[in-house]
């Protein structure tokens, strides 16, 4: 008799060297919580205990990345770990031209000074924060084309992250193509909850924007992670590399910025590539202005030497697995307490609905911006709004009102345990236990870009 045992992911590596936590007790963190605004990101780290404020930068390095460092080559021109990162992304991404920048804002800053011209419209897998205002600086407009489930937290869609494309099919009419310098395609769809794009999707896009002579700009700061959901839902990818996935994800688009804080598993660093001689010309030019050098584009050497072999680390189908595997575990288990989550559990973290945790909350009193300021409360785990503090305000100054009002749990890599976890879990089942109780926020201070940043907020 066969008997078929159940083969559970566990960690792909052990821990050599720790960071001490500090626990804190419940009045040092209202202070804290006050002095900050009720704003998480302006929490001193040392008063959080847990923080899943962000994957961004907050991954733990491998031993080989930290002895790249030391491989560090900090030659003004030409340092030799230039060229191996740019070797690495050619033979990863399969992108011909890499300008290196200081993380992916500066690379969204460049492509769109170079793309965009007043009055374009750039048609996109839902908006990014930053993305989206570097968009509207360089005086073009974001359409959100991304398919109407991926605004429904409840919705079970495998590939959230498509993109609808009879949407797109319309914004060309409207605005004619030569309107339209990209579609912006982000893999793992952050804003909607770490949510995939599918490969199917992706190669129709690419028939419809060929045909109009459109280019795809892909943010693949998340690659890594929408690379195992295609090959965990998508027929014809379960017996495929994510590094083979990643590849053929990269082959249907123009070209890419990159937030290597995420996915590639270093604490600073970012890069544009592209196909296109022309752009990359302009780049290599507009880089010197606000990064530096085109060889360095503000990093040190080290820290290029550092992004090249994280790259090749997040590309390993054992590393995703676990990834997202404790990503899962988390959501599972908050799912146990009730709690409401988007569905279904992204790569990067679980988001948490505001609206049907604090129900009795208009969004005008910030349910998400509540919630992660009770949580820290609660337990010193540290999150993040994403929600309508996040959408910011229109250039016409009107806010944006997302239908996603969310909290985002979001996991480092390599960072914590299975049983931070079962932490972070019961802390958020606390605070849902007497969720009636609580009230909402009213914002006494707003900075004017990227408000979720520094925004200020009292109790009602
Ligand atoms: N994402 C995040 O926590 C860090 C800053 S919060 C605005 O999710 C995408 C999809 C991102 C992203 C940053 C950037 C910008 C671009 N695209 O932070 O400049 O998630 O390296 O990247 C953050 P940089």
């Amino acid at each position: 008799m066969h008997t078929t045992y159940k083969r559970s992911w566990a960690e792909p590596y052990k821990i050599k060297m720790v960071e001490l936590l500090k626990m804190t007790t419940r009045p040092h963190r209202l202070k804290a919580i006050r002095e900050a605004g009720f704003n998480t990101f302006l929490l001193r780290s040392e008063d959080v205990y847990i923080d899943l404020l962000t994957d961004s930068g907050t991954s733990a390095m491998s031993d080989r990345q930290w002895a790249g460092l030391l491989l560090g080559d900090e030659a003004y021109a030409g340092s030799r770990n230039f060229y191996r990162l740019e070797k690495t992304i050619q033979d990863c991404y399969g992108y011909r031209y890499v300008i290196p920048t200081h993380q992916g804002r500066g690379a969204e800053n460049i492509l769109s000074k170079i793309l965009i011209k007043p009055g374009d419209i750039i048609p996109g897998n839902m908006y990014f924060t930053t993305t989206r205002l570097h968009q509207e600086l360089a005086g073009g407009a974001f359409v959100d084309i991304i398919i109407d489930e991926a605004h429904d937290p409840l919705n079970e869609h495998p590939f959230k992250g498509n993109v609808d494309l009879n949407k797109l099919d319309q914004v060309i009419k409207t605005h004619g193509a030569a309107k339209i310098p990209y579609v912006a395609i982000a893999t793992n769809v952050n804003m909607a909850g770490g949510q995939p794009i599918s490969m199917a999707n992706l190669r129709e896009l690419r028939a419809l924007t060929q045909k109009h002579g459109i280019r795809i700009i892909h943010d693949m700061t998340r690659v890594a992670e929408n690379a195992w959901f295609i090959h965990e839902r998508e027929p014809g990818y379960a017996n495929k590399s994510i590094r083979s996935i990643v590849h053929e994800i990269c082959s249907y688009t123009d070209g890419a910025t990159m937030s290597a804080k995420k996915d590639a598993l270093v604490n600073i660093g970012g890069f544009l590539a592209v196909n296109d001689w022309e752009v990359f010309e302009e780049a290599r030019n507009l880089v010197v202005v606000y990064e530096g050098l085109h060889t360095y584009g503000g990093l040190a050497g080290r820290d290029m030497e550092a992004m090249a072999i994280g790259i090749e680390e997040s590309l390993d189908n054992n590393h995703i697995r676990a990834r997202v595997g404790q990503v899962e575990y988390l959501g599972h288990m908050m799912e146990n307490y009730g709690i409401p989550i988007v569905k279904p559990i992204g790569g990067h973290g679980i988001f948490v609905d505001a609206k049907r945790f604090l129900p009795h909350l208009s969004q005008d009193e910030y349910p998400a911006q509540t919630l992660a300021a009770e949580i820290y409360l609660d337990s010193g785990v540290r999150t993040m709004e994403r929600g309508v503090v996040s959408a910011g305000r229109k250039p016409n100054g009107e806010n944006y009102y997302p239908k996603l009002e969310l909290v985002r749990f979001t996991l480092p890599r390599r960072v914590y345990t299975q049983a931070h976890m079962d932490v972070i879990a019961e802390s958020a089942a606390a605070v849902f236990a007497r969720r009636n109780r609580i009230k909402g926020l009213k914002m006494v201070y707003e900075p004017k870009y990227l408000r979720f940043f520094q925004a200020r907020f009292e109790r009602l």
